[in-house]
């Protein structure tokens, strides 16, 4: 399937740090990454998600199609680059952050054994399942062979409450 050639990372921001709002920094995240090796083809809608962990805001949330010739290693590393240019500080696991950015699928080819790719947690996650299937809906999950339409359909009503799309 065309959608299964291509490259998925998923965005999400619940502090603005120095922004009006994690929407406009997202907005300058997606920016920043078109600056690097990758080209980014695709740009889902933004989505206020409630948070999955700890108690904290909201989160924003949304999905890019990316182009890069980069191997899941190389791309991570230079997105953590960007993480880190967007104040992110590794702290709480699951806490509060200016800017996540997780590959979550690659094509077979370029994905190497490291990282666990398709993203080990993507099929239980409304928030990255709702604006995947906005910008790729023939995609398909390679492991568990299932389409995403299923994937949404199979999430309990709790990963799926709580995912809104924003205007
Ligand atoms: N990311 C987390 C933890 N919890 N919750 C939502 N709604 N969206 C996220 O992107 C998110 C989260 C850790 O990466
Ligand atoms: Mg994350
Ligand atoms: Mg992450």
């Amino acid at each position: 399937m065309q959608e299964n050639h291509a490259t998925f990372l998923a965005l999400g921001s619940n502090l603005p740090a120095s922004y009006a709002s994690s929407v406009d920094l997202l907005h300058a995240a997606i920016a920043a990454i078109a600056e690097t090796r990758v080209r980014v083809s695709a740009v889902s809608s933004f989505y206020r998600t409630q948070p999955l962990g700890p108690s904290q805001p909201d989160y924003v949330n949304l999905v890019l199609r990316v182009d890069t010739s980069l191997g899941a290693r190389g791309l991570l590393r230079e997105m953590q680059r960007v993480e880190a240019s967007f104040g992110r500080v590794r702290s709480v696991k699951w806490g509060p952050r200016t800017l996540d950015i997780d590959l979550i699928s690659m094509p077979v080819g370029l994905a190497g054994p490291d990282p666990i790719l398709p993203h080990t947690q993507m099929h239980k996650r409304g928030f990255v399942l709702y604006p995947l299937y906005e910008i790729a809906p023939g995609w398909r999950h390679p492991v568990l062979g299932q389409p995403i339409c299923q994937l949404i359909r199979s999430l309990p009503p709790r990963a799926r409450a709580g995912v809104e799309r924003l205007p």
